[in-house]
């Protein structure tokens, strides 16, 4: 079997409720895993939540519960969510499943006995919120730490430690030589310019007097695993790390993260892995911010954008769409329910939703329903098949550069050209003619062909109206593949239509 494409969310705090920054995420890599499936690629699509540490400990404690039990009763907020979104996720591993715990103290045990892991006295300043020491690095121009960190107290701890510093030189070489490693380049810079400081050993204990919520150190049952460490091997844990099938799926083709945990992920995690003796993932793709109308989305100011609501009042489709047509990743995003609607009612009801639904009503209006026979092709018709290979042929190399809002805007510059095409024919006016009918045919034949290459560019980003169109065209049978999105005339002459309907009802 040849190597699943394999991609990655981060595991997500179990102890949030998912907002629309999540919803993001998850949804960007949904659009990459289909696309790669649509390629007729093997996919395994990862995602999964991040259980351990302080904050889950105090939650609990705070409702009574154990932690467990908190675990357990916040899980399915995330789990119920990615089938409304239309996540089509092959796994989802929480941190505190067996599974995960036994590679995570394996991969510790290999780093110990290597001699990668050593004790140390520390003493310093300790943020609760962000579960980790910080230095002067951290430190604000007034002496102070940034209100992101919480309450900041002082610790005077012994701990052990992960020799992280001498690959240090290492990792910017790396780095430095693979520049798609980290996606966008200019994150790379970024990354570049921090390793230009002292990355420092990273601490990866917690005394489990003061932390008892995480993972055992398999070489010290006084102590936890620091979260970060734990939470970073889920991506290998998942895999089947030890077993064949690890074999099979890893190295991760793209860990799809957020751009505030950057460096964990091209800093600690490539350092973890190379001293552990496993393979770097091909990809570190660090995605933007969205925030609501200008500003951050928080619980406290109330401005939180809930993906549950909007799939309720517009469908996740419309939710898949404007997130992914309205920005590059990589690039913030603002949510703006103007815009959003602007978008719907625009591009999806009117460029889309009308090309199909006018275009198969003509059929039933003049064709009895029936695709037509096509005859000899004009210069327009040419023009118009020679754009849909050409949109279909530029897909690859659009989703292997992440480049999925330019890839949506080529689909929708084809819908258009698809619109103009009506526009210019008139089907309407060949239709009156009884000595056009040949060419009346051909036209509303080029419009089919043209919706079912629209249904199989759009499966990743909007798989259900896609579904809908490809059931409208009565080809819903079987499975939509890109290598029929290139090839013109799949489409069967003679064979009846399905039920034609709206695809988005237009809302006001
Ligand atoms: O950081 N805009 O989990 P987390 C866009 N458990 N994306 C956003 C966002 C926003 N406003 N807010 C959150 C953690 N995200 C760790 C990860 S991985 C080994 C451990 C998305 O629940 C974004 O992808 O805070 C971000 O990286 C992720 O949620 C953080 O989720």
């Amino acid at each position: 079997m040849p190597k699943p494409f394999y991609i990655t969310t981060p595991i997500y705090y179990v102890n949030d409720r998912p907002h629309i920054g999540h919803a993001y995420c998850t949804i960007v890599a949904d659009v990459i895993a289909r696309a790669h499936r649509l390629m007729g690629e093997e996919v395994f699509f990862l995602t999964g939540l991040d259980e351990h540490g302080q904050k889950v400990q105090q939650a609990a404690q705070a409702k009574g519960v154990t932690p467990q039990e908190f675990c357990d009763q916040m899980a399915p907020h995330w789990e119920q969510l990615w089938p409304k979104l239309l996540i089509s996720n092959n796994d989802l591993i929480r941190t505190t499943q067996p599974r995960h715990k036994q590679v995570v103290q394996t991969i510790l045990q290999k780093l110990y006995d290597a001699g990668e892991i050593y004790t140390s006295e520390y003493e310093g300043w300790y943020s609760t919120r962000a579960e980790q020491f910080l230095t002067e690095k951290e430190m604000g121009p007034d002496g102070k730490f940034p209100a992101e960190y919480g309450e900041v107290t002082r610790l005077k701890e012994k701990n052990y430690f992960f020799k992280m510093s001498k690959y240090q030189d290492w990792l910017i070489n790396y780095i430095r030589d693979n520049p798609g490693f980290v996606y966008p380049d200019y994150r790379r810079n970024e990354i570049l310019g921090f390793l230009q400081k002292p990355l420092g050993d990273l601490c990866i204990s917690r005394p489990a007097s003061r932390l008892a919520w995480g993972i055992p150190l398999p070489f010290d049952a006084g102590y936890v695993t620091y979260v970060w460490f734990d939470a970073l091997v889920n991506y290998v844990s998942a895999a089947g790390y030890g077993s064949a099938e690890f074999e099979q799926r890893w190295p991760a083709d793209i860990h799809l993260i957020g751009k505030e945990i950057l460096l964990f992920h091209a800093g600690y995690w490539p350092i973890m892995l190379k001293a552990a003796g496993i393979p770097l993932p091909k990809q570190i793709a660090a995605h933007g911010w969205w925030t609501r109308n200008g500003q951050k989305m928080s619980k406290s100011v109330g401005n939180v954008v809930d993906p549950v609501a909007i799939v309720e009042a517009w469908g996740a489709d419309a939710l898949r769409y404007y997130l992914l047509r309205e920005l590059p990743v990589g690039s913030d995003g603002d949510w703006a329910d103007t815009n959003f609607e602007r978008r719907y009612n625009g591009e999806l009801a009117n460029d889309l939703g009308n090309l199909v639904n006018r275009s198969l009503s003509m059929i039933n209006r003049y064709c009895k329903g029936v695709v037509p026979q096509p005859a000899v092709p004009d210069p327009l018709d040419d023009e118009l098949r020679a754009l849909a290979a050409a949109t279909a042929k530029r897909f690859p190399e659009r989703v292997a550069k992440l480049e999925l809002n330019a890839l949506l805007n080529d689909i929708w510059d084809f819908i258009r050209r698809c619109n103009q095409y009506v526009d210019q024919c008139a089907p309407w006016a060949l239709a009156k003619d009884p000595s056009k009918a040949a060419r009346l045919g051909t036209v509303l034949y080029s419009l089919a062909e043209s919706c079912r290459v629209i249904s199989i560019l759009l499966t990743p980003f909007i798989p259900v109206t896609a579904e809908k169109i490809r059931r409208q065209l009565a080809i819903a049978d079987a499975p939509a593949v890109l290598i029929e999105a290139e090839l013109w005339g799949m489409l069967v002459p003679n064979r009846p239509l399905g039920e034609v309907a709206p695809l988005f009802p237009k809302k006001q």
